[in-house]
């Protein structure tokens, strides 16, 4: 082999000489979740085959549909990573409580929480859907089982996180707070290979991602931000192009690729936006910092809130650091008002 083709175990292992006192947990615990990744895609991929798309009668605790790809993709997670002893305890989007480690099983010193299948109300029309996770060391005393305290930290304590995207091929990317690396699922290796090494994402973009059918329920800086993006300007770069999937794994994928802001504001109908905190906004704000980006509720950095609750909701803007900081400006002071 010419020592070009770097799997992700082989980046991970490299990744992990830098601390000597590493065990190998966490590459074998990155492994699990490569392998997790490796069957939700598969099943993705093959959903309208299998009779596993549309909706099951049940209800998530968040009050939406559950969809059955959902279903399988948090079975798949939680069946992944239960039972190698690298995890204490675990948190999903779908599971109301934290998720013990089963008693036959041995306890490891990591936490991890996920959201299986992100972007759900998708996948009937086979549009790309992804999962998003987040990996902390437990702060709870060894050998014990791990705590609710475990998946309430605070962003800025994540060793891990990472996304992985379902699209016309199947991405893997990921931080461990050393830049953020893309790896692309090779279907006939079935191996996660490095196709996008320190993923960088431009200081200002040209693409802004929003649900702008809420509008009239914006308060008036957010409206007054986004009819300000789209008057033109050649000097600064105006207007932006829009662009919403509807699938955050997809939509912040794109952006840190070719430079963009993602908008899921508070507004009338959501006062603490829609996303939550643990599962999706912490691990996304990690990626797009590491990538050189910024991320916000409008006010304070997303990793520095303090989680009260496992199902936290936040607003969330995310993206390029030029365009989040105005933005922040637009919020903060609407001293952009006057141009208007
Ligand atoms: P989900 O976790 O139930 O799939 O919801 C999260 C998704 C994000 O992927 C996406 O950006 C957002 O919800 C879209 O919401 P909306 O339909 O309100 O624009
Ligand atoms: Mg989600």
């Amino acid at each position: 082999m010419s020592g070009k083709i770097i799997t992700l175990t082989r980046h991970i292992i490299e990744e992990q000489r830098r601390f000597p006192q590493a065990t190998g947990q966490f590459t074998d615990l990155m492994n699990d979740i490569a392998f997790a990744a490796k069957l939700i895609s598969y099943h993705t991929n093959k959903a309208g085959l299998m009779g596993i798309l549309g909706e099951t009668a049940d209800i998530n605790v968040q009050g939406e549909i559950v969809k059955k790809l959902d279903i399988f993709a948090n079975e798949t997670m939680v069946r992944a990573l239960d039972h190698n002893g690298h995890l204490c305890v675990m948190a999903s989007e779908e599971s109301e409580d934290i998720i013990p480690i089963p008693e036959q099983y041995p306890l490891g010193k990591y936490v991890c929480l996920y959201d299986p299948l992100d972007g759900s109300s998708n996948i009937d029309a086979n549009v790309s859907v992804g999962t998003i996770f987040s990996i902390y060391n437990r702060i709870s005393d060894a050998d014990t089982p791990g705590t609710l305290a475990d998946c309430l930290q605070k962003g800025i304590n994540q060793v891990c996180a990472g996304y992985v995207v379902y699209g016309s091929s199947t991405m893997l990317v990921f931080t461990t707070g050393n830049g953020v690396h893309g790896f692309t699922l090779d279907p006939s290796y079935g191996e996660f290979i490095l196709s996008h090494p320190n993923i960088r994402t431009p200081q200002k973009g040209s693409i802004y991602s929003v649900n702008e059918s809420h509008y009239d329920y914006w308060d008036e800086n957010i409206r007054n931000y986004i009819h300000y993006i789209k008057q033109v300007d050649e000097k600064t770069g105006r207007p932006l192009n829009s662009r919403y999937i509807g699938s955050m794994v997809s939509d912040i994928h794109r952006n840190l690729l070719y430079g963009g802001i993602y908008l899921y504001p508070p507004s009338k109908l959501a006062p603490e936006g829609k996303l939550r905190l643990t599962y999706e906004c912490n691990p996304i704000a990690f990626i797009v910092e590491q990538a050189g980006g910024k991320a916000i509720d409008g006010y304070e950095r997303i990793m520095e809130i303090e989680p009260t609750s496992l199902h936290l909701r936040t607003p969330f803007i995310a993206g390029s650091e030029e365009d989040v900081i105005l933005f922040e400006d637009f919020v903060k002071q609407n001293r952009h008002k006057v141009n208007i």
